[in-house]
């Protein structure tokens, strides 16, 4: 059997990235650590040893195609759902308002190569979606009931995220009513956002938070899904060191497994080679931890094959 299909998937990784030094602080993806980890389980892969890579040759080229707009600094808003807003039912509306220096940056997806820049955006502490055409807006269907965080940041065609001020924005917004916990949150396109397992268990902790205190509703334990384990991270604060994971994600084949992009977005937090304080850990498989201390996206190559599970699609 000829094992051409690479799958790596974000769910399967356990790919943990936290801000070494502020782990009571950390809010998003500390998770990660304890994620199930249902694939490869099939065959036992040869020992895998990655090193950090060069960019990728085809990645440059993309970079040099595409001129100033590598350099853009795209400006987000998020125009709906309005910080703090409750929305009843259980459709949320995402709009986006995007400006700054954009030197020719606009999201779209190209027909042919189904490839173009567009945007992450992230549910509570889920896996992000991909949002192409600013000019419609990004449905989340069946939210479920209670507090919830919107994140969104500008990403290239390869998903390496814009890291200008202002392309990172991020809302909490409180559904009433809400969705059927027994199935996932989806997007307008039948794209899973969050499934929904622990949904329940959070909304009655979001209700129980309302009840002795109305300020702390929102710092109920933020919902998750998919196949991330229920984040001890707590709720999402503003104000404090966030790092908001996002590549990879999805599966890899062929060409884009040589080399494997580690992307991530840094609030609040200056990492120690760009004059600040932090570092950022990660460990693959659960292996040896390593260190970044520049906020800049890294690649590894030397991936081993294994087969998952659960098919996310690569957007
Ligand atoms: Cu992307």
């Amino acid at each position: 059997m000829k094992l051409s299909r690479f799958a790596l998937l974000a769910c399967a990784l356990s790919l943990p990235a936290l801000l070494a030094g502020c782990s009571s602080d950390m809010n998003a993806n500390k998770s990660a650590n304890a994620s199930a980890s249902p694939a490869a389980t099939a065959s036992t892969p040869a020992t895998q040893t990655l090193t950090v890579a060069e960019r990728p040759q085809k990645i440059k080229d993309q970079m040099a195609g595409r001129g100033e707009e590598d350099k853009a600094s795209p400006v987000l808003k998020i125009a709906e759902p309005a910080a703090n807003a409750t929305i009843k039912g259980s459709t949320v509306r995402v709009r986006l308002n995007l400006s700054g220096d954009l030197k020719g940056y606009k999201p779209h997806k190209d027909p042919s190569t189904k490839m173009g820049n567009h945007i992450h955006v992230i549910l509570d502490n889920q896996p992000y979606e991909a949002y192409y055409n600013l000019d419609e807006p990004f449905e989340l269907r069946n939210v479920s009931a209670g507090a919830h965080t919107l994140r969104v940041f500008a990403s290239r065609p390869w998903h390496e995220s814009y890291k200008n001020d202002g392309s990172f924005q991020m809302v909490t917004f409180n559904v009433e009513g809400g969705g059927d916990p027994s199935k996932p949150t989806t997007t307008a396109a039948g794209e899973k956002m969050a499934d929904n397992r622990s949904a329940a268990s959070n909304a009655n902790a979001a209700n129980a938070n309302t009840t002795t205190n109305a300020n702390t509703a929102t710092a109920a334990a933020t919902p998750e899904g998919k196949e991330m384990a229920v984040s001890a991270g707590g709720a999402v604060d503003k104000s404090k060191p966030l790092l908001t994971y996002s590549r990879p994600k999805g599966e890899y084949t062929g060409d884009d497994t040589s080399a494997i992009m580690i992307d991530f977005w840094l609030s609040n937090a200056k990492l120690q080679s760009d004059g600040g304080d932090y570092r950022v850990r990660y460990s693959v498989d659960g292996g040896e931890a390593k260190y970044i201390d520049k906020w800049e996206p890294i690649w590894l190559a030397g991936w081993t094959s294994s087969k998952g599970l659960c098919g996310e699609a690569d957007d």
